[in-house]
């Protein structure tokens, strides 16, 4: 299986964890989003990072990407079968992507990935936006990190895709803080222990190093 991409991405990131997890077969293209390689074109319509090449198959999108890769390997199971467990599952995800993400990556775009990385212009005003709305967002998240255990009682989609953009965030300074956010800092202690965090964290490595990004 092929996954485009760049591991700094938390999108692309969540897809190689639920990879690992599932000890499928696969390998890093990497591709920044817009590449005009027409493999990647044909797998990612929009022109977005994560894409997914598993044969004659094609699909972009983390979250679509996750559910395939679901499907195909049940085992380990990342979305529960009870209702109420998956429910919780998607909605983290989903906080993740489109809450989480949308304020964070509002300072991760404007201070590493278009100044440093595609050479782009950057607004230190959006950035700043960006860090006036996190609080809100992260102490929802340090309200129902649990003590022990995992987002939504068992480890989940959910778990890897909140783990994944916060990493993301810990490269601009953002990250997980066991002052401020004790519970959520340790949440993402136990999922950074897996072996399949630690996997793809000694793949990301060298690229964060090469930005001098940090996490
Ligand atoms: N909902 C998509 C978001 C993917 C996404 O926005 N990726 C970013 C990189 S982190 C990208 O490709 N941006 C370029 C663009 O939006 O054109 C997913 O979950 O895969």
């Amino acid at each position: 299986m092929k996954l485009y991409g760049a591991l700094l991405s938390p999108f692309v990131r969540k897809v190689a964890v639920v990879l690992e997890e599932k000890g499928m077969a696969w390998e890093l293209a990497v591709n920044s989003p817009g590449s005009p390689d027409p493999d990647f074109q044909k797998a990612s319509p929009f022109g977005k990072i994560p894409a997914l090449v598993d044969g004659d198959f094609t699909l972009a999108d983390s979250t679509a990407i996750a559910v395939y890769l679901d499907a195909k390997q049940p085992s380990p199971s990342l979305l529960p079968a009870e209702a109420g467990a998956r429910g919780k599952a998607v909605w983290f995800d989903e906080y993740a992507d489109t809450i989480l993400g949308t304020s964070g990556l509002k300072i991760v775009f404007n201070r590493l990935v278009g100044p440093k990385l595609l050479k782009l212009p950057a607004s230190e005003e959006v950035a700043l936006q960006g860090e006036a709305e996190l609080p809100r967002i992260l102490d929802y998240l340090e309200s129902i990190a649990p003590e022990q255990g995992w987002l939504d009682g068992e480890f989940s989609l959910g778990d890897i895709s909140v783990a994944s953009m916060l990493k993301t965030l810990s490269y601009v300074g953002h990250g997980p803080d066991s002052a401020r956010y004790p519970r959520t800092a340790a949440w993402y202690g136990r999922v950074a222990v897996r072996p399949s965090w630690a996997a793809v964290a000694e793949m990301e490595a060298p690229t964060a190093e090469r930005l001098g990004a940090t996490a």
